[in-house]
């Protein structure tokens, strides 16, 4: 029955990982894969998800089905932390789900089946799995113009006038920060034209917001979901866990839809029902409590927030160092490219040949076309780095 199977083509980035993992160079460094690494270069159990757990451990809960969308006081606090701490529910249908990557698919589902979606733009480059979501859940994917990689630069009049050109309806997925891969954002007033633009047009957006809190902060970060709220945009809005509580394997995330008016946010909510009812049931519960703990209690909140601060303030540390690194060197790479792109990556610019150097001679995996993961770089590894890359891009 199975034989006519073909080996599959496997996932570049966990492929990466797996070839430095067999790597036996004692000066190994993983620049690869999207995971936030500590100082000491592990993935950090969070204080604040410590405490939780221990709590919890304390109360005993046992194990039974939560309802099909998640518990209604995590819901509540995915909306505070995604439109702000005064947002009124009314109108908005939110959904625990399987990691951010469980929202995507649950996104793409709902597009299909109850909007009767059949095409989705993406931004040229993107997160490889969008186009395999998308198109796995039968849309047809495209691109709108995002990055110009020779000049290092965000492509936005091009990307507008894409936009403009759209058909009505027309589904657009947008990075609200951290751009994966290239780590350009837009800035906010950037963020008003593109809302303007969307309202005129009428087009939907579909948020995917997988590292709030990397870029310039958590309120910050979340600038254009308030605003397209805020504008009374209808949009979808999917967000995870995974980096920003260092919550990778519980798979948590949640799907947000801004419905305009509670009659159709509850009747969008009962959609997303059916669609996690006829897929998996109900979503895991040990992430959701966690999170729903630290959210709802002052004093964990504020220690989840100032962990994160001191994550991204850690990254940050790395680019101007790597920069300066760079910089003083006399690299012929844009350094400033490093400096200032927000969150985990930074789209370097390194070319095939330096990538395939770099690895070849110096065990330094970065994912192709030159994304850089800042995290995996600490205090023990950055000069070596800095030096590698030079050797490989020295004017
Ligand atoms: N969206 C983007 C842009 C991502 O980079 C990722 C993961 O890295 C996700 C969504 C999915 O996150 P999760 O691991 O929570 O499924
Ligand atoms: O872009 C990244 O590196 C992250 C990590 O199947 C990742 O998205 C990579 C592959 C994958 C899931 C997560």
């Amino acid at each position: 029955m199975f034989a006519h199977l073909q080996p599959s083509a496997a996932d570049p980035i966990m492929s990466l990982m797996e070839a430095y993992l067999r790597d036996d160079n004692p000066q190994k460094v993983n620049l690869g894969i999207g995971l936030y690494y500590d100082e000491q270069g592990n993935i950090p159990l969070m204080q604040a998800v410590r405490q939780a757990e221990q709590r919890l451990l304390t109360q005993g809960h046992p194990h039974g089905y939560p309802p099909i969308e998640g518990s209604a006081a995590f819901a509540a606090q995915v909306q505070r932390l995604l439109l702000g701490e005064e947002v009124s529910a009314c109108g908005l249908a939110t959904v625990q789900t399987v990691g951010g990557s469980g929202a995507l698919k649950l996104a793409a589902d709902f597009l299909r089946d109850y909007l009767s979606r059949e095409e989705i733009w993406l931004s040229d480059p993107t997160w490889a799995n969008h186009g395999a979501i998308f198109a796995g859940a039968g849309l047809q994917t495209h691109s709108y113009p995002y990055f110009d990689d020779i000049a290092g630069e965000l492509r936005f009049e091009a990307m507008l006038e894409c936009f403009n050109g759209l058909p009505a309806g027309a589904v657009v997925l947008l990075h609200p920060c951290c751009h994966n891969p290239t780590g350009t954002d837009l800035t906010p007033a950037q963020w008003r034209t593109v809302i303007e633009v969307m309202q005129q047009r009428r087009l939907l957006p579909l948020f995917d917001i997988a590292y709030q809190g990397f870029g310039d902060g958590l309120e910050q970060d979340a600038y254009a979901l308030r605003a397209a709220h805020r504008a009374g945009l209808d949009c979808l809005i999917a967000n995870s866990f995974s980096k920003n509580a260092a919550l990778y394997g519980l798979r948590l995330g949640a799907l947000t839809l801004c419905c305009g008016d509670a009659q159709t946010a509850s009747n969008a909510q009962g959609a997303l029902k059916t669609l996690i009812r006829r897929s998996y049931s109900c979503p895991p519960t040990h992430g959701g409590r966690i999170m729903e703990t630290i959210l709802t209690d002052d004093a964990l909140r504020h220690l989840w927030r100032s962990e994160l601060d001191a994550m991204r303030d850690r990254i940050r540390q790395m680019r101007l160092r790597l920069a300066s690194g760079l910089e003083q060197g006399g690299s012929a790479l844009d350094y400033r490219r490093i400096r200032d792109q927000r969150g985990m990556f930074s789209y370097t610019g390194l070319n095939p040949q330096q990538l395939e150097t770099l690895r070849q001679r110096y065990a330094i995996y970065l994912v192709a076309p030159g994304r850089m993961c800042l995290p995996g770089l600490n205090l023990n590894n950055i000069d070596y780095v800095a030096d590698a890359i030079l050797a490989v891009s020295r004017s």
